[in-house]
């Protein structure tokens, strides 16, 4: 039997990526009698039927499970946000990391199009979260600058790349690897149309050993049955608050002597976070009740 990860399924076969090749492969029958499904992401073993056939006959166990897409094994998610055109919007970012973090992922924030705007606004942009203790990787792909930077920091693992429709996940990709050769598309089409390029999921090889996935805009921000009380967990710079709230339950909104709000008056907490916070907590309260 061989080693291989599973990078595409399509109906009920699977494309394995073995030591050199792509094999197409299909399930042993008693994986399909326990309904047990496979995802892309999925280490397996499988034998050769022919030279570019097989059959799957064990699935390793997962080290982790991404639910939108559904991937196995993702170490790292790649926040793509532009700096302009789409315009910055950081409650918007706020929201894709509240949620890379609750799957407990890696974290870089690619920063791109950074042609589109001056130095000072960038700096302004990438301090905010670099203080936070976020990895912040500003790139081009126009001039190709901060490429190579990024892509050093994918080998050998499966990273995810998340963001909003037109941030330039497909183009950066293409960067990284001219042979994926994705489709990318014009913003205004995006926008005028509301249509997202990207459309399906699927495991893409890097030269130096490594997997990539390119996403649809906006695959990232749903907050339903998310745990209100995991959420302030999720924003690092509210951990390292110290003391503790008056009451163990706070939830840091309208409760009396909370830290997290003391440190938002004396701007130890940015007032822009708290306020993605607090967004984040009111959608999920109005999801509870059935909005
Ligand atoms: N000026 C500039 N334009 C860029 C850059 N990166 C991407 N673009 C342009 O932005 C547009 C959108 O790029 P895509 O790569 O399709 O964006 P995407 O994030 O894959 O979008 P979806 O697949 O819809 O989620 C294209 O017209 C790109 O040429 C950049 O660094 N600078
Ligand atoms: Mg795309
Ligand atoms: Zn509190």
């Amino acid at each position: 039997m061989k080693d291989g990860i599973i990078i595409k399924k399509y109906n009920s076969y699977y494309y394995v990526q073995g030591e050199t090749s792509v094999i197409e492969c299909k399930l042993r029958g008693r994986f399909k009698k326990n309904r047990y499904s496979l995802c892309v992401g999925d280490k397996v073993q499988y034998t050769l039927l022919g030279d570019e056939t097989g059959i799957i006959e064990n699935i390793f166990p997962r080290q982790s499970v991404l639910l939108r897409p559904l991937i196995a094994n993702v170490q790292q998610v790649i926040i793509t946000f532009a700096a302009k055109n789409p315009d910055f919007n950081s409650s918007l970012l706020d929201r894709f990391l509240v949620l890379a973090e609750y799957s407990e992922l890696d974290i870089i924030i690619c920063l791109t199009k950074i042609d589109l705007l001056n130095r000072a606004e960038i700096e302004t942009l990438v301090q905010e979260y670099q203080k936070i203790g976020y990895t912040v990787i500003k790139v081009s792909n126009v001039s190709h600058e901060g490429v190579e930077k990024l892509t050093s920091l994918l080998n050998n693992k499966i990273s995810v790349f998340a963001g909003p429709s037109g941030a330039g996940k497909s183009t950066l990709l293409n960067r990284i690897n001219p042979k994926l050769n994705l489709k990318t598309g014009m913003v205004s089409d995006k926008i005028g149309r509301g249509k997202h390029t990207t459309r399906f999921s699927e495991l893409l090889s890097l030269p130096e050993h490594g997997f990539v996935v390119d996403t649809p805009g906006f695959s990232l921000t749903e907050f339903n049955d998310l745990d209100e009380r995991a959420i302030s967990e999720c924003f690092p710079e509210f951990n390292k608050v110290e003391g503790s709230c008056k009451f163990n339950s706070c939830l840091h909104l309208h409760e009396p002597q909370c830290k997290i709000k003391n440190a938002v008056d004396h701007a130890a907490i940015s007032e822009n976070r708290y306020q993605s916070y607090v967004e984040i907590m009111d959608e999920i309260k109005k999801t509870k009740r059935g909005f």
